[in-house]
């Protein structure tokens, strides 16, 4: 089985496998855990950020992020294809009263700038909540995984810091961005007050997303963090894995760009498959087939009879994730299985079924 349907699926390297193994562990939420305190200093100073804190996703690390910089009843500003607004459950409106401002997303995760502007814009009037946050994410997950340019980032920071807002980052893929870049993840966070990044996608660890930023922030995000039932224990378990990652899988996910590059081109050569442009391609290739829903439903299904897991993004819409555990050759079977689902698929139902 070919699994393209997210950089999540990834297992523990070997290496990540024995240094669970052997992790030196103690409680962390007495701050006694030494794998996970040497995985934040590590996280910390890979973000250029003075002080970081283990949590167990994603979503809860922007949550965190969320919740202490945003008081209840302020604005978070982010983009309307953003995950944090898209995909995580509106947990910071939930849990954390903040109004959750969409402003729109271009087609590569860009902000549109006047429109961000215009809303920052909005006057000082008590019929208003005030806004508190601006939040970024690169790469940008739901518009293509493009990684967004420096020079995006710093438009957006500078609107930001111009009307005294804070500026969140979910880099849940920022190695990815660096890499696509060409550039360091320090440079990316440089942009932002505070950024959450993954271990669990690309970097293939099992579990944990590092909140990193000023230590007084990483303070308070301990105390959120606990109040929301995120403390951990022994998590040097999972700290070990992180301190490999950092060390030894982030140069590889070229390979995976690469991959990505050569599966977008061999989708992009198989008639009625539309590949979304990406001018910073990073480790997502999305694409349509023609046809409407049903086609779409039995081109799925006749990949997955091939062995290939892509994910549908809406009824027409698919994406793929390259990572690691998926090598040259599965590609170009995956292209290979692509090819024979659109023809089939484009048959009709018998002729899918007949398939098989
Ligand atoms: N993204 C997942 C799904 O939720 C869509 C994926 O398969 O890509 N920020 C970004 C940019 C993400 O892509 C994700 C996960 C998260 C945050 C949340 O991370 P987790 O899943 O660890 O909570």
């Amino acid at each position: 089985m070919i699994d393209l349907r997210s950089d999540t699926v990834t297992l523990p390297t070997p290496a990540m496998r024995e240094a669970i193994a052997r992790a030196e562990l103690g409680d962390d939420v007495y701050g006694e855990d030494p794998t996970v305190n040497r995985l934040e200093a590590m996280a910390a100073d890979a973000m250029g950020k003075e002080a970081a804190v283990l949590v167990a996703s994603g979503t809860m690390g922007n949550l965190i992020a969320m919740l202490v910089h945003c008081a209840r009843g302020t604005k978070a500003v982010l983009g309307a294809r953003a995950h944090t607004y898209l995909y995580e459950a509106g947990g910071a409106a939930a849990l954390g009263g903040v109004v959750l401002t969409p402003v729109r997303n271009t087609d590569e995760g860009e902000f549109a700038l006047d429109e961000l502007k215009a809303e920052l814009d909005t006057p000082a009037d008590p019929h208003f909540a005030p806004h508190a946050l601006v939040a970024l994410e690169n790469t940008h997950n739901r518009t293509g995984g493009e990684a967004i340019g420096l020079a995006h980032m710093a438009s957006v920071e500078e609107l930001a810091r111009s009307h005294g807002l804070a500026v969140h980052l979910d880099g849940a893929r920022i190695f990815n961005a660096a890499i696509a870049l060409e550039t360091s993840a320090r440079r990316i966070a440089a942009h932002a007050d505070t950024v959450s990044f993954c271990l669990s996608k690309g970097l293939a660890c099992p579990v944990g997303t590092l909140l990193c930023g000023p230590r007084p922030f990483i303070e308070q995000a301990r105390r959120v963090r606990k109040m929301l039932g995120g403390g951990m224990r022994q998590a040097g378990i999972i700290a070990a894995a992180g301190i490999v990652a950092l060390s030894a899988m982030i140069d590889r996910l070229a390979e995976d760009h690469e991959n990505a590059r050569a599966l977008a081109e061999g989708l992009a050569r198989i008639p009625d498959l539309h590949v979304h442009p990406a001018r910073r391609r990073t480790n997502m290739v999305f694409f349509e087939i023609a046809g409407g829903a049903q086609r779409a439903a039995r081109f799925n299904a006749a990949l997955k009879e091939r062995g290939v897991f892509m994910g549908p993004r809406s009824p027409v819409e698919f994406r793929a994730v390259t990572h690691y555990g998926v090598s040259g050759s599965d590609i170009a079977h995956a292209i290979a299985a692509a090819g024979e689902a659109a023809a089939i698929s484009a048959r009709g139902s018998s002729a899918a079924s007949a398939s098989v």
